[in-house]
């Protein structure tokens, strides 16, 4: 018995150990501090992150811990990466609270992240058990009856994040809302840092927006929303904004991810109960998802997310302004749109995860885009996917009604050479060219955005 913890000889590794169907797995990307022996390091993560502490406890006995210690069972190098290693641990059904995203990320991402023996830490995926999938909602709606209540098939969705992000007043916000969705939008979106400032209180917004939207249906004859954020500093305020939203005739409100996994789900339960869709914002993620050797994979924040119940997910883009690679975003949407994600290593998914019949999430591209690089767009990121185009939208030269038809046409534009079989993808800016003859708006789109390309 030594003063400090040995995690790999006290059983944290455990190199004979197969998962059962049942266990809870994560990958870690490991960095330990140099000369930490990689696999100590391993099962101390192992055991930081389940049941251990720095010294062995006597109390340790009293428990089933052969059983409640997570077991670090395989411990690769990185390719290409000296000095870091994937490290994979299984964890006892047992260690989790049924349904709560929360209580799994309390031991999976909580202190040992900090521990000093690593130099970094990265969660970079999980695989979740049939069994524990099932003790979560999932999405409220899902893509199939989301797309049934708005009556529109065989096509990405459109919308556009209202800007400039913050000052407008309630009156003028609601004026681009309806431009936006009257030239042929599906949605419109509140930005993620508007909630209820001095110059626009929440209740003038929702207001006006939702007189955009029911304007906007009449004039069109097409269902509308306008992502409603009632992302607010306490539930109260929040559960009083959505039932505000839904009072108001809106299908559709919006979270930030910064409001914290139990209050996701409660709003996930809360939009089943009302029938309404959920929207979810990742404001913040980058904060940890985007260093390769510390934080938490966005793939991992998308499982938990489709566990925890939203509808919509911001997914990325690849072509727009914010990082993320072909490969990587692919998985991120394969996380959102699949039943069953078998092994993808080049998408970055590990594991096969079954999905258990929960509801598929829509996700969500912006950041950046514009009409010029719609078929792209639809290569990339294919049907189920709202496309949104922010300045992309409002920052047209001929106004925002006019920015919402090219994003519209050109859309169109695309399905329809799909459709026909054409090589869409290549063809690409001769099919835009070609509708831009007949689109005054759609013209003065490409030409205006055609450098753009944020490479
Ligand atoms: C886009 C946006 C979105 C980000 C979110 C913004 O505006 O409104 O919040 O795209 O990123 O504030 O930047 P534009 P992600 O359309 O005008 O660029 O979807 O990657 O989470
Ligand atoms: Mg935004």
């Amino acid at each position: 018995r030594s003063g400090t913890m040995e995690y790999a000889r006290m059983g944290y590794w455990e190199p004979e150990y197969t998962p059962k169907d049942t266990d809870v797995i994560a990958l870690f990307r490991v960095t330990p501090q140099e000369g930490v022996d990689p696999i100590e390091a391993s099962a101390a993560v192992a055991g930081e992150s389940s049941t251990a502490t720095w010294t062995v406890v006597w109390t340790d006995r009293l428990t089933a811990a052969e059983k409640y210690r997570a077991k670090c069972y395989q411990v690769d190098p990185v390719p290409g990466t000296p000095g870091s290693y994937f490290a994979y641990i299984a964890y006892d059904l047992d260690l989790f609270e049924p349904g709560s995203i929360a209580n799994l990320s309390a031991s999976i991402i909580g202190n040992v992240f900090g521990f000093k023996p690593l130099k970094a830490l990265r969660l970079e995926d999980m695989r979740f058990p049939v069994a524990y999938v099932k003790t979560f909602q999932g999405p409220a709606t899902g893509i199939v009856v989301e797309r049934e209540r708005l009556d529109k098939f065989g096509r990405p969705l459109l919308g556009a994040t209202v800007k400039p992000k913050l000052g407008l007043s309630g009156r003028n916000y609601g004026r681009v809302v309806y431009e936006a969705l009257k030239g042929g939008l599906d949605f419109t979106k509140d930005d993620e840092n508007i909630n209820s400032q001095p110059f626009m209180h929440w209740r003038d917004r929702f207001l006006y927006c939702m007189e955009a939207v029911n304007r906007a249906q009449a004039a069109s004859g097409e269902v509308k929303g306008t992502y409603l954020n009632v992302t607010a500093g306490t539930m109260e305020d929040m559960y009083e904004r959505a039932e505000f939203a839904k009072e108001l005739g809106s299908c559709i409100v919006m979270i930030d991810l910064v409001i914290g996994y139990t209050a996701i789900q409660s709003m996930a339960k809360w939009a089943r109960r009302n029938d309404m869709i959920l929207h979810l914002h990742r404001a913040g993620h980058s904060t940890y998802t985007r260093q390769k050797s510390h934080g938490v994979s966005f793939r991992v924040i998308a499982k938990w997310m489709r566990l925890a119940g939203v509808d919509h997910i911001h997914a990325g883009t690849v072509v727009g302004k914010l990082e993320g690679d072909p490969n990587t975003t692919r998985g991120y949407y394969d996380v959102c749109r699949e039943d069953f994600n078998p092994t993808r290593l080049e998408h970055g998914l590990f594991f096969d995860q079954n999905w258990a019949s929960l509801n598929k999430m829509m996700p969500v591209a912006s950041g950046g885009i514009h009409a010029g690089q719609m078929h792209q767009l639809l290569n990339l990121l294919g049907e189920d996917v709202v496309l949104q185009f922010g300045g992309g939208t409002i920052g047209h030269p001929m106004g925002i009604a006019a920015g919402a038809i090219a994003n519209r046409v050109a859309l169109e534009a695309m399905i329809l050479a799909r459709n026909e079989g054409r090589d869409y993808v290549h063809e690409g800016p001769e099919i835009l060219a070609k509708a831009a003859q007949t689109c005054t708006p759609l013209k003065s789109a490409l030409e205006v955005w055609k450098d753009v390309t944020f490479n």
